[in-house]
């Protein structure tokens, strides 16, 4: 009897979306999860279909899956297949994804949502529409590898990621490694600080920023927190005020995964060459570095984002039924 009107809410809450939101589709047991204030994690899809090789995306996109629910929450992969925006893709789904050719895939950021969902194409969510479609389904807790940044030269071309953007002014946390170092993290912390988002580091020796690929990047945060539970009270406070910001947490990859720095560096440089060269340019200039990245590293660079992103989202985790546990 409980069970079928807690489904019967849950149905209605569906009902709810679909007049809101009417292209998005949630998964019935992220919905039920919703409706019973479960731990749920977001997760995006750039990752699988424009960050990774194949067979590697697939593979890490159901590792990560695999470590949320190993930390007692429910994934939520989110992305987009023939215009529906999915929240909780199935494996099949995730599959029919990641197996599309890779011209027919969109990187989809917050300016791209509406043509793909017109021409009811198909694509990646990068950091900022996962945040977007998070929050608009009530998810607060969003793990990934890495968001974008101010690019090195940033401040001549403009080319500042809309990930900052969207963490100044949609209210999701998103646990992450920071940014690659192919991008300018100093500049990308002030942008942050411009934005108004509240940036703290994980477990980090000195309360430093972590790098990515190695664990320091040298750029102080405002705060350290040293466990989930610290972390969900500076989220309960984050709710509280109600700043409708977003929330950065940055881990530092394991230390048994981290990188060289000076092979990092060299492959670096290595492919800002070949970009150019390329004349590579907007949202092509990340895919086009990451890959050459783990041929210049030959792989390495690949094994140590896999290795983060798992760590990421089992912190995730934490995070999320640290905060649900206290909400009940
Ligand atoms: N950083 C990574 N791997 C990625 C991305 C960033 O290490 O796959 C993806 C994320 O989806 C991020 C997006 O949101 O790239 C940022 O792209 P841009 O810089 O074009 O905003
Ligand atoms: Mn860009």
């Amino acid at each position: 009897m409980l069970l079928s009107a807690s489904r019967g809410f849950g149905a209605l809450l569906c009902r709810r979306y679909s007049k809101q939101h009417p292209h998005v589709v949630v998964h019935p047991e992220i919905r039920q999860a919703l409706f019973e204030k479960q731990p749920i994690v977001a997760l995006e899809s750039t990752i699988i279909t424009h960050g990774m090789p194949v067979p590697q995306n697939v593979e890490t996109a159901l590792k990560v899956e695999q470590e949320v629910r190993q930390h007692r929450a429910i994934p939520a992969t989110i992305g987009i297949l023939d215009g529906r925006i999915k929240v909780g893709l199935t494996q099949e789904e995730l599959l029919r994804l990641a197996h599309k050719p890779r011209e027919q895939l969109i990187k989809c950021s917050r300016r791209d949502l509406p043509y793909v969902v017109a021409a009811r194409q198909s694509g990646g969510t990068t950091v900022a529409a996962t945040m977007i479609v998070a929050h608009q389904v009530g998810i607060r807790i969003f793990a990934t590898g890495g968001i974008g940044g101010v690019h090195r030269e940033g401040h001549v071309t403009m080319d500042v990621s809309a990930d900052l953007v969207e963490l100044g002014r949609t209210p999701v946390a998103v646990v992450c490694s920071g940014v690659k170092s192919i991008l300018d993290i100093p500049r990308t912390l002030e942008y942050l600080e411009t934005q108004g988002v509240c940036v703290a580091s994980y477990q980090s020796e000195g309360g430093v920023f972590p790098d990515f690929y190695t664990r320091d990047s040298g750029c102080k945060v405002p705060c350290n927190l040293e466990s989930a539970a610290d972390v969900a009270k500076l989220l309960r406070s984050w709710q509280e005020l109600n700043l409708r910001s977003g929330v950065l947490i940055g881990v530092p990859i394991p230390e048994e995964f981290a990188a060289e720095k000076s092979d990092i560096a060299a492959a670096i440089e290595v492919a800002n060459e070949e970009a150019q060269t390329h004349g590579i340019s907007g949202k092509e200039v990340t895919p086009f570095m990451l890959s050459h990245i783990a041929s210049v590293t030959k792989g390495r660079s690949l094994q140590a984002n896999i290795a983060l992103i798992k760590n990421n989202a089992a912190v995730a985790a934490q995070i999320a039924c640290a905060l649900a546990a206290g909400s009940v």
